[in-house]
């Protein structure tokens, strides 16, 4: 699909969400202007009901007035409407494939030791054997490339490397660290950091923290996660 200079591109997304970070790095990437807004998840705008009627989540990228929901979804869909600059995934459809395949485990796997740890549904020493593992995974996938991408960033990069960021939040409760379990994982974080459309669209590690002591304060008041 060509695209022309009138695209309107707006990207409804909250701070600490990385799956809203994932889009934001891409059009970082590829030079695409937008409109962020940001959503305040305990009072939903009517836009998101509207533009996201089947989940009500965020990130949404509206193109042109239309939606598109799921943040790998907006990932490949931003991939080929610009498709000339900064290529994400692979041309190579079995490249494609295993991309697309990791990145599921990551959504999955990895979603479910940081899920477990943000809505306290276990203990974050208990958690942290689990993850490394899965880290340990992620860190022989990677081998000995740069990236992800190969030479360059790429899709599962940009997966992986938002969570990355709250790995590192994790770390400050969980008596763990990352750099000591997965160095080579942590080398490849700091390679991706080096990029100014990565590091600019990535919440601070500390700002994540902090999000979580209040979550946790108002999940122990009995309040929702959002207010
Ligand atoms: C997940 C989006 C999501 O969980 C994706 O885009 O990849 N699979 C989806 N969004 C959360 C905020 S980030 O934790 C959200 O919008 N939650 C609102 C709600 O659950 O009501």
């Amino acid at each position: 699909m060509a695209s022309d200079g009138d695209d309107k591109v707006v990207l409804l997304n909250t701070y600490v969400s990385m799956f809203a970070m994932r889009p934001k790095m891409a059009l970082a990437l590829k030079g695409i202007p937008y409109e962020s807004k940001v959503e305040d998840l305990g009072n939903k705008s009517s836009l998101l009901l509207e533009m996201n009627p089947v989940h009500k989540k965020i990130p949404v990228l509206i193109h042109n007035r239309k939606p598109v929901c799921e943040s790998l979804i907006i990932l490949e869909y931003i991939d080929e409407v610009w498709k000339d600059k900064f290529p994400l995934l692979p041309s190579d459809p079995y490249k494609r494939a295993q991309a697309r395949f990791w990145a599921d485990f990551i959504d999955k796997k990895i979603f479910e030791c940081i899920g477990a740890w943000l809505f306290k549904k276990k203990d974050a020493k208990d958690i942290k054997e689990e993850l490394v593992e899965k880290l340990k995974v992620l860190e022989g996938e990677l081998g000995e490339e740069a990236y992800y991408g190969g030479e360059k960033i790429g899709f599962l990069d940009l997966v992986l490397v938002s969570y990355y960021t709250w790995l590192l939040a994790f770390e400050k409760d969980a008596e763990f660290s990352v750099e000591a379990e997965v160095p080579k994982l942590s080398e490849w974080a700091k390679r991706c950091l080096q990029n100014e459309s990565v590091s600019t669209s990535l919440a601070d590690p500390l700002k994540l923290y902090e999000f979580t002591l209040q979550l946790w304060e108002r999940l122990g008041r009995g309040g929702g996660a959002y207010n």
